[in-house]
């Protein structure tokens, strides 16, 4: 289903009509849309209209079509509105972690976690409970605590068995633990990898299982939507854990992601997760774009809402895709990236944006009214195809201390059975670990040869692979060549 087709002209249903009816009967965002050309609505059209909202799509479809919120907006009328009528699933945002919880050794404080599970009853939403175990917004008494590890166990315990026991029956979806690995794609340094060990996961498990046996308990974290070197790692954590019997039931990947930057393969990612006989969820899903937007960066950026909301709707182990905030007001990612915004579907004004339309096509509605009127914004002038053989380009997806990740694009100029891309580090860069491709280093020059899945391109196809790579400082951008082999 392409958004193309998904962009209707007049003939199908008028704008007005669609969005007039939408309006009267939902009650929800739209009731601002301006009405171009208003026409009176039949009967049958606000029936129609009626149908058209995320929520109702995705029930129809007996998926998950979520949202995360904060307790102190919903006293906003529109934002308490659209998160009703647009969502069937709840996520606290902030309101059910660790620091607010149990701000305090044995000071519990529901406060804000009841309100919103009050909502969600209220609204008859299911709840995705978000979170127990991480390393993050984690009240110091636990951070910093000096703990055996039998004492730490008796902490974890208590948190796990008071919060999962508050709302049994209520919650029945968990991030158990969260992002207990680094992009490095090794374990992460916390209070509870320093006690325990790795096996603080599979304990996490044990005791959520105990706290609550019809949960479905979950282990979540970010870049982790394609293939790489981190959600390699967590195949091969997943598939230990339920060989030895742990009772983890899902994976969420949380699909923080950049507008025209999605992995290619994120379908195949959840399938070989799938495959293990896990749920997977898109558990957080915003894609930033570069402000300030423009409607061409909005239509990518709808692209790429229908690319992930496709890829997981097609697996038939993806139970469905939470969006990180009800509007674009009061998303995190601002405040996180600067100059990068306008992340998820619902705009500052709850106005729907093409993503909002292109969800609406996956889940089996019309895609929305039609296009806007053609723009005067440039467009991207069209990519000559490769001369010769190929092409690779080079991307660094993320950094730290010591360590990269980067990704290469193999884009093949004539029909190829085989390719090798090749470059110098003039930094001091090496690599470490490859996936999608097979790479071995010479000193400073580096080849990388296809796989066996990926050497078959032809002519303008693309492939991508990627590696996490080493550092001392430097992390340039080299120059690739590239040859059939
Ligand atoms: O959206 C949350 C933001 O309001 C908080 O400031 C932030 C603090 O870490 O956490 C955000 O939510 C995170 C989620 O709990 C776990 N995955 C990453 C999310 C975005 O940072």
């Amino acid at each position: 289903m392409s958004m193309t087709k998904g962009r209707r002209h007049l003939g199908h249903r008028t704008v007005g009509a669609v969005a007039l009816a939408l309006a009267l009967v939902t009650g929800g965002f739209l009731a601002d849309t301006h009405v171009r050309g208003a026409t009176p609505v039949s009967a049958e059209e606000a029936a129609q209209a009626q149908q058209a909202t995320l929520r109702e799509l995705a029930d129809q479809r007996g998926v998950r079509m979520g949202t995360a919120i904060a307790s102190h907006h919903l006293n906003q009328s529109d934002y308490a509105r659209t998160a009703a009528a647009e969502f069937n699933s709840i996520t606290h945002e902030n309101d059910l972690k660790w620091e607010t919880v149990q701000p305090q050794q044995g000071q519990f404080n529901w406060t804000n976690a009841d309100r919103i599970v009050e909502f969600a009853e209220q609204n008859d939403q299911m709840i995705h409970g978000h979170t127990l175990v991480w390393h993050s917004q984690l009240p110091s008494w636990v951070a910093d605590g000096n703990f055996t590890p039998d004492q730490l166990r008796g902490v974890m315990r208590d948190h796990i068995n008071t919060t999962m026991g508050r709302y049994r029956g209520q919650i029945d979806t968990w991030d158990v633990v969260n992002e207990p690995i680094g992009d490095d794609a090794r374990f992460r340094d916390s209070v509870f990898h320093r006690t325990l060990g790795v096996d603080f996961i599979a304990e996490s498990f044990r005791m959520a299982r105990a706290a609550d046996p019809n949960a479905r308990l979950f282990i979540n974290d970010y870049n982790i939507d394609g293939i790489n070197a981190k959600s390699n790692a967590y195949y091969d954590l997943v598939r230990d854990l339920l060989a030895q019997g742990v009772p983890i039931d899902g994976i969420g990947m949380q699909g923080h992601l950049i507008s025209g930057q999605l992995p290619s393969d994120i379908q195949q990612n959840i399938q070989r997760f799938a495959d293990l006989g896990l749920e997977v969820m898109i558990t957080e899903l915003d894609i930033r774009i570069q402000m300030p937007a423009t409607q061409q960066k909005l239509e990518q950026q709808a692209r790429d809402y229908e690319t992930v909301a496709n890829a997981c709707y097609a697996v038939s182990g993806c139970s469905g895709v939470i969006v990180w905030g009800v509007t674009d007001a009061y998303s995190w990612v601002p405040d996180h990236f600067s100059g990068e915004g306008a992340a998820l579907p619902i705009d500052e004004n709850y106005q729907p944006k093409p993503a909002y339309w292109a969800l609406h096509e996956v889940l089996g509605g019309d895609g929305g009214p039609v296009d806007p009127p053609p723009t005067e914004e440039p467009t991207d002038p069209p990519t000559d195809p490769p001369v010769g053989d190929c092409e690779a380009s080079y991307q660094v997806v993320g950094e730290w201390n010591d360590g990269f990740q980067a990704e290469v694009t193999v884009t093949a100029g004539s029909n190829l059975t085989g390719w090798t891309v090749t470059w110098s580090f003039t930094g001091g860069e090496g690599v470490s670990h490859a996936w999608n491709a097979s790479v071995s280093s010479s000193g400073s020059n580096i080849t990388a040869t296809n796989v066996a899945h990926n050497g078959t391109l032809s002519s303008g196809q693309s492939t991508t692979f990627g590696f996490v790579g080493t550092h001392n400082g430097t992390v340039g951008t080299p120059q690739l060549t590239c040859a059939s082999s």
